[in-house]
């Protein structure tokens, strides 16, 4: 048994693992990270592409927004769409914050990065990873190393940042643990193509055949999500199909708005929920991202949650290690849950006034809300101020 000690084992390399890493570093806080997949996997997954203000802030005064400044794209807002309509809400405008588009992917690699550059101790393609005695103040971790040798390491905390099936959010004893959970009836049909955007910034739309969502990752490469229903065959959705619904879907009959089209790199399918669990602290186990929250990616939220979890998370772990001072510890769960389910919230607002169901009575509403969101400047605020992020520790 290879055993290794350190102050706090993170499980998964993902966004908040990865942050979390690197904030206790400048806390004087030493990390191991335990990660389950090569780091040529956790590198290559295509997933979230809106940074929140909070986000970008944080990444800036970290010293770790360089390529973001040089190669992301400031957004003032988005484009709300139902047929014949189209109309753009400016966040800048009306509350003074932007989003900016950078992928997660860029996210992960600047992160690696950095804690590449620091010396941070990461084994990816571990296996077996078990969680022990977290409810005293000597946890440890038990995983199978990459090279296949038993390992232990020992920690003064753990921090569960290993997303919606890692092992971390099934330790917390279920008499302790509470769940909500919805499914929707739908998912998400995503592809990103070759192809320059056909729009400034992101397009929303509602329409009779289902949502969809025009985003992207750089001015050559587009983002495109197509409402579809579970259980959907890719094998069902061949390129020309992709395009007609896309155009369809988007489709404006205004100023003779066309969607360029060109070669898919990627298509996926991802099903839609919305899932939190409390307590985010269980002992010495500190839950962060994934872990303990799914929302769907309508409101752009899951990748910025998992941020906002480990901005909270890092001084609370300094305070208690360092200082002995558990205050802000005791309080993580409390304190992070209240943002949890501000994003739980916006995300299925987002998401039920956006996708279609058939039901004409829904149908009614939903047009009735997208027309009062983008022409009450009260609903247009508080729209922006979900989308363009609270701040950090809201
Ligand atoms: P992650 O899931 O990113 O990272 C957890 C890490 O833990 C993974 O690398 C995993 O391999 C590792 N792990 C798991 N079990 C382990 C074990 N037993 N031992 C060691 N390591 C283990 N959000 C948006 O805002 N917009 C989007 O468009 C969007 N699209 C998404 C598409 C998909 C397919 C998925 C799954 C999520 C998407 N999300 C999106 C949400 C996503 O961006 C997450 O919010 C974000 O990755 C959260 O980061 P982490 O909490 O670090 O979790
Ligand atoms: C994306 O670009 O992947 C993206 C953008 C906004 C969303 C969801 C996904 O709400």
């Amino acid at each position: 048994m290879v055993r290794v000690r350190t102050q706090v084992a993170i499980i998964g390399a993902g966004p908040a693992g990865m942050l979390l890493s690197h904030l206790l570093s400048l806390e004087g806080i030493e990390s191991v990270v335990l990660e389950t997949r090569s780091e040529e996997y956790v590198a290559s997954r295509i997933r979230a592409g809106i940074l929140e203000q909070s986000t970008v802030d944080l990444l800036r005064d970290l010293g770790l927004a360089d390529r973001l400044e040089r190669e992301g794209e400031e957004h003032h807002g988005i484009h709300l769409q139902w047929p014949h309509e189209r109309r753009h809400l400016d966040f800048a405008e009306l509350i003074g914050r932007s989003v900016w588009l950078y992928g997660q992917t860029e996210v992960q690699k600047d992160l690696v990065a950095a804690r590449h550059r620091d010396g941070q101790e990461i084994h990816y393609e571990v296996s077996g990873t078990t969680l022990h005695d977290v409810e005293t103040d000597h946890p440890w971790v038990e995983y199978v190393d990459a090279a296949g040798r038993p390992c232990r390491l020992d920690a003064d905390v753990i921090a569960g940042c290993d997303g919606s099936f890692g092992p971390s959010r099934a330790t917390v004893p279920d008499g302790v643990r509470r769940r909500w959970e919805r499914s929707y009836p739908f998912s998400w049909l995503g592809v990103l193509a070759d192809v320059a955007p056909s729009t400034d910034e992101l397009i929303y739309a509602r329409h009779p055949d289902g949502f969809a969502l025009h985003s992207m990752r750089s001015r050559e490469v587009s983002r495109f999500y197509l409402q579809v229903p579970n259980e959907t065959d890719l094998a069902d959705w061949p390129e020309d199909r992709i395009w007609e619904a896309l155009a369809t879907r988007l489709g404006h009959d205004r100023d003779g708005w066309t969607l360029a089209t060109g070669p898919i790199t990627e298509k996926s399918v991802l099903p839609m929920r919305s899932f939190v669990m409390s307590p985010m602290r269980h002992g010495r186990l500190f839950l962060a991202g994934d872990a303990a929250h799914i929302v769907p990616p309508t409101g752009a939220k899951g990748l910025n949650l998992a941020v906002a979890d480990v901005a909270l998370l890092a001084p609370a772990l300094a305070a208690l290690l360092g200082k002995n001072d558990a205050t802000l510890a005791d309080a993580y769960s409390a304190t992070a849950q209240r943002r949890v389910w501000r994003c739980t919230h916006f995300s299925w607002w987002m998401t039920t006034m956006l996708h279609t169901d058939g039901d004409p009575f829904n149908h009614q509403l939903q047009v009735s809300q997208l027309d009062w969101i983008t022409s009450s400047r009260a609903g247009a605020a508080g729209l922006a101020e979900n989308y363009a992020g609270l701040p950090i520790g809201f």
